[in-house]
């Protein structure tokens, strides 16, 4: 086998599940690691299971690793004390399992809620300021800085996927705006997790929606070039009130 050799985190989750077939299928050495990992899904695929804070697991899971895609952690509003060891604990782990195995890149999965204080329809570029909208938005803030940290510093490249709503199709009138399809999802991860030197890059993780507010101009040389469309699902959406921000259900949640 000669693909790049990529571990995946989070891979018994939601979207860990949808990418391990489809980075296989495109020829990667795969290493699935996660709290929930199922049997293998093809020959050849190493799973692991375990908890990330503990460098034993990171040091088995990033054995021979040239990029980690990073899916693992809350992936929703939690508690601030859940959210600080899932994410920003777990995440220092295995950026310092990547210097000490040499890794070359994270594709590190961020989210909208970095943003998503903005209000609904607000155009938005990679280099607005963050508008975080809860501990998990705050987290993933906390998470883009590290990689940017691990890349001055360390020489490690980072790319942040700033992922809008990443399901199988929309189910509400924000998904018009948010939605990533899963053929967006993997070419996504796929490119940032193998074009070159792309040193540390933020992009938005969103599909070729007809009413997207997020413009991915800055993220060129990613080459990422979305095909599904939201709007082909538009006459089947509830009709339902729509969100003032855009991070929909997360902004109005009081997290403390
Ligand atoms: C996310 O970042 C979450 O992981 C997911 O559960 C959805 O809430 C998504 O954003 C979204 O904003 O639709």
């Amino acid at each position: 086998m000669s693909g790049p050799r990529i571990t995946l985190t989070g891979a018994g989750g939601a979207l860990g599940l949808v990418l391990r077939p489809r980075l296989i299928a495109r020829g990667a050495v795969l290493t699935s690691a996660g709290h929930r990992c199922p049997a293998p899904i093809a020959p050849g695929e190493r799973v692991l299971g375990g908890d990330l804070r503990d460098d034993l697991v990171v040091d088995q899971a990033l054995q021979g690793a040239e990029v980690v895609i990073h899916m693992a952690g809350s992936s929703v509003e939690k508690p601030l004390a859940t959210i600080i060891e899932n994410n920003l604990v777990a995440l220092q782990r295995v950026y310092e399992g990547a210097r000490r195995h040499g890794v070359k890149r994270v594709v590190f999965a961020s989210s909208n809620h970095t943003i998503g204080m903005y209000q609904a329809g607000e155009r938005l570029k990679l280099s607005d300021p963050v508008r975080p909208d809860g501990n998990y938005g705050l987290s993933k803030v906390w998470g883009e800085a590290m990689g940017r940290l691990y890349h001055d510093k360390f020489g490690i490249e980072t790319v942040c996927l700033r992922i809008g709503s990443a399901i199988a199709r929309p189910t509400e009138p924000r998904h018009l705006a948010t939605w990533l399809g899963y053929e967006d999802l993997e070419e996504l991860v796929w490119r940032a997790a193998t074009v070159p030197g792309l040193g540390f890059l933020t992009v938005w993780g969103v599909s070729a929606n007809k009413r997207a507010w997020w413009d991915n101009g800055e993220a060129a040389a990613l080459g990422y070039q979305p095909r599904q469309n939201a709007e082909d699902y538009a006459a089947t959406l509830p009709d339902m009130p729509v969100w003032p921000q855009q991070g929909g259900s997360f902004a109005p949640a009081d997290v403390t």
